[in-house]
């Protein structure tokens, strides 16, 4: 009677555990499921921490049930009995011994792994790489191709097995670009342009998404990837080049407005637009691509430089 009682209430601890474990871990985890050289790297350092740290987590979370139990006062316990026990040296080594040792293994890890996977490192490969300028917007990403010449909204495709060379910016508050398949992500801010080097070594689409808080419509700001052999990114830059308007100025100045926006491409885009981007917020005269939202309020803006596109491209 007492023990089914007792029985009952460890499952009703036990359930929520079980069923967080049945929904999470059967479903596709996808940073778990890595299709280039980046995120396997950081899925292995992932695995790895897991383990280190499990190696004392779990036994303590055992024993901490096994004690309970055991030692708990009762009728005819024969559990041993030893209240004025302080001591052991062989407990003391161990239980300082086995941290110490996997604080170790997982600083060497770290260290190395910081080196090995610093974001703006070249990958080493045979292929050539291809650059991508993203650009965050509200709330939407620009993709310029600058050694194709084209760009696109909120679609990214990549050459298979090439090395991409993104550089990162923002025209919008902090975002963060994160295509979790590929690798990690990468913050995306005004006046600055991060690298991140990533591939794909598998065909196929992979997700990608803003992860970092920007507002209303920051939900939407998820984009494909596209990860397709040589010949038929080819293809689909001729066909851009062939079939999409150009982008303008005046065209990017009505995408840096505050709107959501389906997949859209561009057969070309203004000179130096990412660069303006990145140092119109780095530098004082601006390069006539301010939407005056971000501006100064009226009264203190006559002393700053009048945005003029007449510099442009310089
Ligand atoms: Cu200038």
């Amino acid at each position: 009677m007492k023990l089914s009682k007792a029985y009952k209430r460890l499952a009703l601890v036990a359930m929520p555990i079980v069923l967080l474990l049945m929904t999470g871990c059967t479903n596709n985890i996808i940073v778990l499921d890595p299709k280039g050289p980046i995120a396997e790297q950081q899925r292995d350092l992932m695995v790895i921490s897991t383990i280190l740290g499990s190696i004392v987590v779990v036994p303590v979370l055992i024993m901490t049930a096994v004690i309970i139990w055991r030692y708990r006062d009762r009728e005819g316990r024969k559990a041993a009995y030893t209240p004025r026990w302080e001591h052991s040296t062989k407990l003391e080594i161990i239980w300082w011994g086995i941290p110490i040792i996997i604080i170790l293994a997982l600083g060497v890890i770290t260290v190395k792994g910081t080196y090995a996977l610093e974001p703006s490192k070249p990958l080493e490969s045979e292929q050539k790489e291809i650059t991508v300028q993203v650009t965050s917007l509200n709330w939407k990403w620009l993709f310029q191709y600058p050694e194709q010449g084209i760009a696109t909204i909120n679609e990214l495709k990549i050459p298979n097995g090439v090395p991409v060379r993104f550089e990162i910016t923002a025209d919008s508050p902090m975002n963060s670009f994160w295509i979790p398949q590929l690798g990690g992500q990468m913050y995306a801010m005004s006046g600055m342009a991060m690298t991140l080097y990533l591939q794909a070594d598998e065909e196929g689409e992979y997700w990608g998404s803003g992860a970092n808080f920007t507002g209303r419509h920051f939900a939407d700001m998820y984009f494909d990837v596209e990860s397709m052999s040589q010949e038929e990114f080819d293809q689909w830059v001729d066909e851009i080049k062939a079939t999409s308007p150009a982008l303008t100025l005046d065209g990017y100045k009505k995408l840096v407005e505050p709107s959501t926006s389906q997949v859209l491409a561009f057969s070309s885009f203004p000179d130096q637009l990412f660069e303006m981007t990145v140092t119109k917020y780095a530098t004082s005269h601006n390069h006539g691509l301010s939407t005056g939202k971000q501006d100064k309020p009226q009264g203190q803006q006559e002393e700053e430089e009048e945005p003029s596109m007449d510099h442009m491209g310089h």
